[in-house]
């Protein structure tokens, strides 16, 4: 069945394989390989997640495009496979929409870094991203997903999940819902000075995790940042925090044992370092709510993972019972930790 999928896009010879691939939460990743030898990254897109397909795909060629254009590399950005038939998707007899991409290789793809340094160059591919679409015109990006890094929405929607409570789950969240709602008042701090004109909207990748950028396997450089679904106008500190929350924790997103769940300190000075010194575009505010940017990202991440729990889990994909709880539970630990850290980090930044 897939390799007939695969077939219809403009592979070099005939599809020969076809596994599913990654640890996305969110669309359908398969490695392709063709009898040429040929690699490449087949994605069925999450169409409840996002809904204009075509806008999303327009997005990413154009952003595809832009960034080629300015560095030619063949795998310092990423080339859509276009479809026999033309465009940069297609539909299934299903509706499934599928794209396809060339397999970035001899690359790394990190779910967690493996040295300071390998965080580091992180931060130097996504400070370095941010920085080169400050001049992509941002007026013609759709919003794939509304209201994404709206915290105040985020918290929203939490209490319609916890208010319709459909499987009876509410009852067993109640610290986890306290702690959020606790820090409900802080939601707004960053759209707040967006709204006063203290921060510039800029086009931001807005799903930073370490997964999503691609190391040379030799050097461990940056080759590309990958994942371009979430490509919209949105905040710096919004691509720094989200990186801090998934790459400078000391344990993985889904750790059940808590214990081990820490912001870690190190890790996070060597992020500011790598992002300040690529992301030459920020100004002094948008410095200044970098750990806001941490704290904010990891606390939207942890309510949105409680959410999806009371709702039924219809968002993140789960691999186990509780899936998403434990999520949850990690993200609010960093909160906490972070909490405990805020003036370090504060330091850690300012010196930056
Ligand atoms: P999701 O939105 O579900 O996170 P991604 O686009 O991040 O999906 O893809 C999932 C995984 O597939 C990535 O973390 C990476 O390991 C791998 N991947 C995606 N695109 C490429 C590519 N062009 N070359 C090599 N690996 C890729
Ligand atoms: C999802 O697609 P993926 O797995 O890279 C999610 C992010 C979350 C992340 C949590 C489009 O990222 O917003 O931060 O899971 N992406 C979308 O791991 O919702
Ligand atoms: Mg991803």
């Amino acid at each position: 069945m897939n390799n007939e999928i695969v077939n219809r896009f403009a592979i070099a010879g005939e599809a020969a394989s076809c596994e599913r691939y990654g640890n996305g939460h969110i669309n359908e990743t398969y490695l392709a390989v063709s009898t040429s030898g040929a690699r490449y990254i087949l994605q069925k897109i999450n169409q409840t997640v996002f809904r204009d397909v075509p806008a999303l795909m327009r997005n990413i060629s154009s952003v595809c495009e832009f960034l080629r254009a300015r560095d030619p590399d063949p795998r310092h950005s990423m080339r859509i496979v276009p479809p026999r038939e033309g465009g940069s998707f297609l539909y299934d007899e299903s509706g499934a929409a599928w794209r396809m991409y060339d397999f970035v290789e001899d690359s790394l793809c990190l779910e967690a870094p493996e040295t300071a340094e390998d965080f580091y160059q992180s931060a130097v591919a996504f400070g370095t991203f941010q920085r080169q679409l400050a001049e992509f015109p941002a007026e013609t990006l759709a919003e794939t997903i509304p209201h994404f890094h709206d915290t105040p929405d985020r918290f929203r929607q939490l209490h319609e999940a916890a208010d319709s409570d459909p499987l009876g789950r509410k009852k067993l969240v109640a610290r986890e819902l306290e702690f959020a709602f606790a820090r409900e008042e802080e939601a707004g701090a960053l759209v707040g000075m967006l709204a006063k004109g203290e921060l510039p909207l800029r086009v931001t990748h807005n799903d930073t995790k370490l997964n999503n950028v691609m190391l040379d396997a030799s050097t461990r450089k940056p080759l590309c940042v990958i994942d371009l679904d979430t490509v919209m106008p949105g905040l710096a500190a919004y691509d720094f925090g989200d990186s801090i929350r998934f790459g400078a924790s000391t344990a993985a997103e889904d750790e059940r044992d808590l214990e081990k769940v820490t912001m870690s300190l190190p890790l996070f000075e060597t992020f500011v370092r790598g992002f300040t010194s690529a992301c030459t575009t920020l100004t002094a505010n948008e410095r200044e709510t970098l750990p806001m940017g941490a704290k904010l990202m990891t606390l939207e991440c942890g309510i949105r993972f409680l959410a999806d729990y009371l709702v039924g889990d219809t968002y993140f994909r789960i691999h186990r019972p509780d899936h998403n709880l434990d999520r949850c539970r990690t993200q609010f630990k960093l909160v906490a930790d972070m909490e405990a850290k805020w003036a370090e980090m504060a330091r850690i930044v300012s010196k930056a």
